[in-house]
């Protein structure tokens, strides 16, 4: 199990926001920006690559908690921005899939390197 799957057990601390019976919304311990949650299934799907047809209901779940805490954060109005990184070229570190919201600052360009980094 990841890190992600024992703060959904509830087994190590986290600032969670919100929790129903599909996905889990705590805030990222290293946040880059001053709004930074991440938004999990709390199925274990270990990536965007492994997502199926059965996923779908958590999958949506996701995107409108994602706009209700961006509501609750302040963020809605001005946006923000919501991520998924998937393997190792995306930059995966935990691999318990997650969506990042982020926001409270212009976040520029959506990548900062060029085609090669
Ligand atoms: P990613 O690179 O997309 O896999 O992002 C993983 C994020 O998870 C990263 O922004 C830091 C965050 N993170 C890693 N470990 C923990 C943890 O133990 N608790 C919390 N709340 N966030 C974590």
């Amino acid at each position: 199990m990841t890190i992600f799957g024992k703060i959904i057990r509830r087994e190590v601390p986290a600032d969670i926001l919100y929790q129903d019976d599909l996905v889990t919304a705590f805030r990222d311990t290293g946040p880059q920006a001053p709004t930074h949650v991440l938004i999990v299934p709390n199925a274990a799907i270990p990536t965007a690559a492994d997502v199926t047809a059965r996923d779908e209901a958590a999958l949506g779940r996701m995107f409108t908690v994602a706009r209700k805490i961006a509501e609750q954060e302040g963020i809605a109005e001005k946006g923000y921005r919501l991520i998924v990184n998937c393997r190792e070229d995306g930059g995966q570190e935990v691999f318990h899939l997650h969506m990042h919201l982020l926001g409270g600052r212009p976040l520029g360009r959506m990548l900062t390197g060029g085609p090669n980094g």
